[in-house]
């Protein structure tokens, strides 16, 4: 059993010698990467040394027992050729160990990390110290099934800041996830400045329950981007709109009805406000934030919500997305919309995030693919990483259900809304609401294991993809979950070591 998440395309395990490293020195098309790699190795356990010679056992003295070899080589190098055969995935690669050296190949550097965080898996928990750790031998072809895996990430309820939210970069691209989105705006608080609206800030120290909170300036955003770009995560920002607005109107009374600015609001309701598309305000509101944005962002989405609007009438909430959109789309980015934005026009290329199974929405989401639209997973039932993992568990919601383990991994993004075709699925997004969680460690905990099962969904071929395999495999990880600081909740469904 090889400890991967998530599973491979192709592995070849082999009866070769396996690897026995004092140490690694590592190859690798640029410093960034090379950089990347000598982290993620060192932290599984593998120091590595710059320079020398391969061959002269330059190892460091901790790395004195008996049985090490010495330093060996890890050469990433880029290569058309790399992956399963026949794959043109630009994510693709290859994985060589051998007792001698590793040897990774992808035609992208994104696939040569992607070969890191494997190798990085397959090194085992320290034997003890100075011990050499024993890598198997074994090639891997790699790529994924979709290239749209993500977290999306509720920074509002409770606010996270941007410590918290490397930690969330590290372990989402530890499973090889590519998107972080950033719900950053809410009914409690306003998480991101709006250089063309500074009085948002006013709405950034607030939170579920109250108390201190706070929101990102331009130079924290620049700095998170920049952080997740260099791990291959690109960061989707949500403006969440019309509804979920109340942060705003609290700053902005003419953005009200009346004119009067809302009550702050520390509760956990949803659905009670909104923006008035014929309000003169609102669309110079809207200009501004989504221009801001998608100017401040480096990747090719923005997210403008459209979720849970309970007190708009259909024929205006359309309206809300065909502007949001336009916006978007004039500031040179696409839209992403919750499932909702499918009762507004939907242009080819919009992305509609899928949430909650609501049937009579299915004919809707049907015609919303036909006219061009692209469906994110985000099932409720299995993607809700804030739900309860079972009755009992002090943290999380359960509108969704008890969202165990194996109801994380055992779903098929395909057969979640009837009639949809297979083409219109772009990905896979787990979720993580924050109502009821305040902490790091308690955020880690709702999101692992079940993070890893989520990736799999997303990466693996179904008929690749085993539960008892899934288990025995999450076990495996739970040394370097500890190693590395991450609290994980220690599910029954699972054998932990
Ligand atoms: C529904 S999912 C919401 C959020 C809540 C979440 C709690 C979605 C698009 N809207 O506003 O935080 O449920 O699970």
């Amino acid at each position: 059993m090889l400890p991967l998440i998530p599973w491979p395309t192709a592995v070849e395990p082999s009866d070769a010698p396996p690897l026995r490293a004092g140490a690694v020195r590592i190859t690798a098309p640029d410093a960034e990467l090379a950089g990347l790699a000598a982290e993620q190795l060192a932290a599984a356990g593998l120091p590595v040394v710059t320079g020398g010679d391969a061959s002269s056992a330059d190892a460091p003295a901790a790395a004195g027992a008996a049985d090490v070899v010495g330093v060996v080589d890890v050469v990433l190098r880029l290569d058309e050729s790399a992956g399963p055969a026949g794959s043109d995935n630009p994510e693709r690669y290859t994985l060589r160990v051998a007792a001698d050296g590793v040897v990774a190949t992808a035609p992208e550097r994104v696939g040569l990390l992607h070969a890191v965080r494997t190798l990085r898996q397959l090194v085992p928990a320290p034997a003890g110290a100075g011990a050499a750790p024993t890598v198997p031998a074994v090639v891997v072809h790699d790529a994924p099934r979709y290239g749209w895996r993500g977290l999306s990430f509720d920074v509002v309820r409770h606010w996270f800041g941007p410590a918290d939210m490397r930690a969330v970069v590290d372990l989402v691209a530890a499973f090889k996830l590519r998107v972080l989105h950033l719900h950053l705006t809410d009914d409690q608080g306003w998480r991101i400045e709006i250089p063309s609206r500074p009085e948002l800030e006013k709405a950034s120290d607030n939170q579920v329950g109250g108390g201190t909170a706070g929101f990102l300036t331009t130079e924290d955003y620049r700095e998170l981007q920049e952080y997740a770009a260099a791990r291959f995560v690109t960061i989707v920002p949500e403006f969440d709109m019309p509804g979920h607005i109340n942060a705003a109107t609290h700053v902005y009374g003419h953005l009200t009805k009346d004119g009067l600015p809302t009550d702050s609001y520390d509760g956990i309701e949803v659905g009670f406000s909104r923006l008035w598309f014929d309000n003169p305000a609102t669309e110079p509101f809207l200009r501004d934030v989504i221009g801001d944005l998608a100017a401040m962002t480096v990747g090719e989405w923005v997210h403008v919500g459209g979720d849970e609007v309970h007190t708009m009438e259909v024929e205006e909430f359309g309206r809300f997305v065909e502007l949001a959109a336009r916006i978007v789309r004039e500031s040179g980015k696409t839209p992403v919309f919750w499932q909702e934005g499918a009762r507004g026009p939907v242009e080819p290329g919009t992305l509609l995030q899928y949430w909650e199974p609501k049937g009579e929405e299915f004919d809707r989401f049907v015609a919303a693919a036909g006219a061009g639209a692209r469906f994110i997973m985000s099932p409720g039932n299995h993607a809700y990483l804030d739900m309860k993992y079972t009755p009992e568990h002090p943290l999380g919601l359960a509108w969704a259900g008890h969202v165990e383990l194996r109801d994380s991994y055992e779903w098929e993004p395909t057969a979640v809304i009837d009639g949809l075709s297979a083409d219109a699925v772009e990905g896979v997004e787990a979720a993580v609401w924050t109502e009821t969680i305040t902490t790091r460690d308690e955020l880690f905990s709702m999101l692992l294991p079940r993070l890893g099962a989520v990736a799999e969904v997303a990466w693996t071929a179904p008929e690749r993809k085993d539960w008892e395999a899934f288990r025995a495999r999450t076990a495996a990880q739970a040394p370097a979950w500890r190693d590395a600081g991450w609290e994980f909740h220690p599910t029954p469904q699972v054998d932990w070591p």
